[in-house]
């Protein structure tokens, strides 16, 4: 071992990443500038809806909206109060399994579930908040208090709101979210919400009809404010999952998941745009939502857009049709298109305004952590489990990546940079210092190979496992997402740099929605992904970052018995991660991300491979798009442009509705429904 430890490369700090501008600043403001809670004198709305008013078919706007609606400030708004009409053409990669986000169920992605969803807070738009107001916007609670002890907070619910269908909304919907969702082991919603994301030991009571309180084992974990966003605090209607939930009904949790399949057309929602027709493979339309909650500060009622398309088509497509102006809207994270979408951006004549943001995008390769059992490995996974628990295994791997080459592999240019791991660069809670790097060396890789326990004994250029593990090639399995081109050009690098380094791996490539059921299962060896919000931000989805409960990380999850046989560093990571989420003190805060930043990435919990970033794509049409916008921070950009504010002046409205002057059926029913 002394010869072979002479050859191992020492980590060091990460690169530094060429520089790279963020094209516009945001224009930071108080939260309370952007919305606030209050009556107004008189509601406007429609023409169209006001015919479905006048022929009885519909409450007065006055009796649709809360006594106090959320009222969205035209002073921030960029181009002021809006007008009525046109249509947002999204495209989006993936496809609707159902409407029950509650029970698990996608609905596709690129912001159709943002847009049919509205959790207690709201966290996209906090971009453009100043650092020293930082937290989450009311939304469905309006407020909140703390106890004293700080041992809890009462939340009040917007009062006189309702679903799309104009069943009220209120604490009913609240409280079957955590009695019967969150707290039943059985039901994972879409986003992985579970006791964990809420602190351990937290409880929820209903007080009244429009008041709850959570109570904590800690003190005054402001945490909760973020878990109570966007996507782990979004109730679904009380009213349609109950009937349907296994404990209510004779369904089993696998019918209750697929109840509403997405032709269920209509189904209730809190959010600005209803479901009101599915073409398989084809689009998904969304209505505006008569009961929508929100208006803006002259009494609008919002949206201003009076509907959606989500043509379901690629990831790769949405770039091409938002560029060339047959589509809207796209978060251009995808490198291979970067440059020709730069190209044709710069053109005067072109149809979408395209701008860059900070480096929030990285990729990862991730391995299975859990030597318990997770995912019912066979013998060949289990054994590639055990060594994915060695360090020095994880540290060969590590080595044996070129990072530099597998960026430049995606793009040429100054985008992308090595990733170490753990917070992306370009966030807040990044410090350098404290961030490890492994650098490229096959010979180091060999060397922590070999402290592995893995030689080449047979000459065949493919390492064996230790004769007490079988002896046999290592063999091992990388999953990834073919729904993006990026995620499929990242794994066949990684493939044939392990190649190089002796280590056989097969690419387990597979569709989002199979994708990601896969990783929830634990059946993988290893997988390359993007990276979530809670590297980004450190507050948002904050239990993921580490195994601080029996099903928060995605690396390592309980047995079927419950069991968890966490590694030390990971027990050490999980206490970070604890000790972040109950704190409530900004410096200390910032040192726990620091020492989280250096356990997660010496121990190598996830391997780095690349960080770039991304540029939101808008058609050039839309009025109200906030300066800098990223396309990923807190929430993605559908949500932090906060699409119920953006409209298109008269004289640029296009013909694209397809189905004019009418609102959603009854849920269930068929689709759109005219006044008439
Ligand atoms: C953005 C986003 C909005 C999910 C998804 C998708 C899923 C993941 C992630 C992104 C898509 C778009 O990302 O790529 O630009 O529009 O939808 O929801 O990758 O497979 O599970 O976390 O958000």
């Amino acid at each position: 071992p002394g010869a072979l430890m002479a050859q191992i490369v020492e980590p060091t700090a990460p690169p530094e990443p060429p520089a790279f501008a963020a094209q516009g600043a945001p224009i930071f403001v108080p939260r309370d500038a952007i919305q606030g809670f209050r009556k107004l004198d008189s509601y406007n709305e429609p023409d169209f809806v006001k015919a479905f008013v006048e022929a009885g078919k519909l409450p007065p706007v006055e009796e649709r909206l809360p006594a106090e609606p959320l009222v969205m400030e035209t002073a921030n708004m960029p181009d002021g109060a809006g007008v009525y009409g046109d249509v947002m053409r999204h495209v989006i990669g993936g496809r609707p399994e159902g409407w029950n986000y509650a029970a698990g169920n996608s609905q596709g992605w690129g912001g159709i579930d943002i847009g049919t969803m509205e959790c207690l807070t709201r966290v996209g738009p906090l971009f453009q908040v100043e650092p020293e107001d930082l937290a989450p916007l009311p939304n469905l609670a309006k407020g909140w208090e703390w106890s004293e002890d700080g041992k809890s907070l009462t939340v009040h619910l917007v009062e006189g709101a309702k679903w799309s269908d104009g069943d009220p909304f209120d604490a009913a919907d609240v409280m079957f979210y955590w009695d019967h969702i969150v707290q039943d082991p059985e039901v994972t919603p879409l986003n992985g919400a579970n006791p964990g994301t809420f602190g351990e030991g937290t409880t929820l009571t209903r007080v009244d009809d429009f008041t709850v309180r959570f109570d904590f084992t800690t003190e005054r974990p402001e945490q909760i404010l973020y878990a109570m966003g966007y996507g782990t605090f979004c109730p679904g209607p009380e009213h349609m999952l109950r009937p349907a939930h296994p404990e209510f009904s004779d369904n089993s949790y696998e019918e209750f998941r697929n109840a509403f399949p997405p032709d269920f057309l209509n189904f209730p929602v809190m959010g600005a745009w209803v479901p009101v027709e599915y073409r398989p493979d084809d689009i998904v339309v969304m209505r505006r939502n008569p009961y929508y909650w929100k208006v803006d500060s002259d009494g609008n009622q919002l949206p201003y857009l009076d509907e959606m398309h989500y043509r379901l088509s690629t990831w790769a497509d949405r770039d091409i049709q938002a560029v060339a102006g047959t589509g809207d809207f796209s978060n251009l994270e995808q490198p291979a298109n970067f440059v020709e979408s730069l190209r044709r951006a710069a053109e005067e004549d072109a149809p979408a305004a395209l701008e860059f943001g900070p480096r929030i995008i990285g990729y990862g390769l991730y391995p299975n952590l859990s030597g318990n059992g997770w995912g019912e490995p066979d013998e060949r996974a289990q054994t590639i489990r055990e060594l994915n628990r060695n360090e020095h295994f994880r540290k060969g791997i590590a080595q044996a990546l070129d990072r530099q080459r597998l960026g430049e592999s995606l793009v040429k240019g100054p985008f992308t940079t090595p990733y170490a791991g753990g917070l992306l660069p370009d966030t807040t809670y990044f410090d350098r210092e404290s961030t490890v790097f492994y650098p490229y060396s096959l010979e180091s890789a060999k060397a922590h190979f070999a402290e592995a326990g893995l030689e080449d004994t047979d000459g065949n250029g493919i390492l064996n496992l230790p004769k007490d593990m079988g002896g046999s090639d290592v063999v091992m399995t990388l999953m990834a997402n073919t729904d993006y081109g990026t995620d499929r050009t990242v794994a066949e690098g990684v493939v044939a740099m392990l190649q190089d380094a002796g280590i056989n791996v097969s690419l387990n490539l597979l569709a989002g929605n199979d994708f990601d059921a896969t990783r929830d299962a634990g059946r993988y060896d290893w997988r390359i992904q993007r990276t979530g919000t809670e590297l980004v931000t450190g507050v948002q989805n904050t239990a993921n970052l580490a195994p601080t409960g029996p099903n928060t990380s995605q690396l390592h999850m309980a047995n079927a018995e419950g069991e968890m046989d966490l590694l030390p560093f990971e027990e050490e990571l999980a206490q970070i991660v604890r000790d972040f989420m109950s704190s409530n003190d900004a410096e200390e805060k910032t040192e726990l991300m620091k020492r989280y930043q250096t356990v997660a990435t010496e121990n190598l919990y996830g391997v780095g491979l690349t960080a770039y970033p991304g540029a939101l794509v808008v058609n050039k049409r839309f009025a109200n798009v906030p300066q800098g916008t990223p396309i990923f921070m807190f929430n993605w950009a559908e949500d932090n442009v906060m699409r119920e504010r953006l409209f298109v002046p008269e004289d640029k409205q296009q013909n694209h509705e397809l189905h004019p002057e009418t609102l959603p059926g009854a849920p269930g029913e068929d689709g759109p429904v005219t006044a008439g």
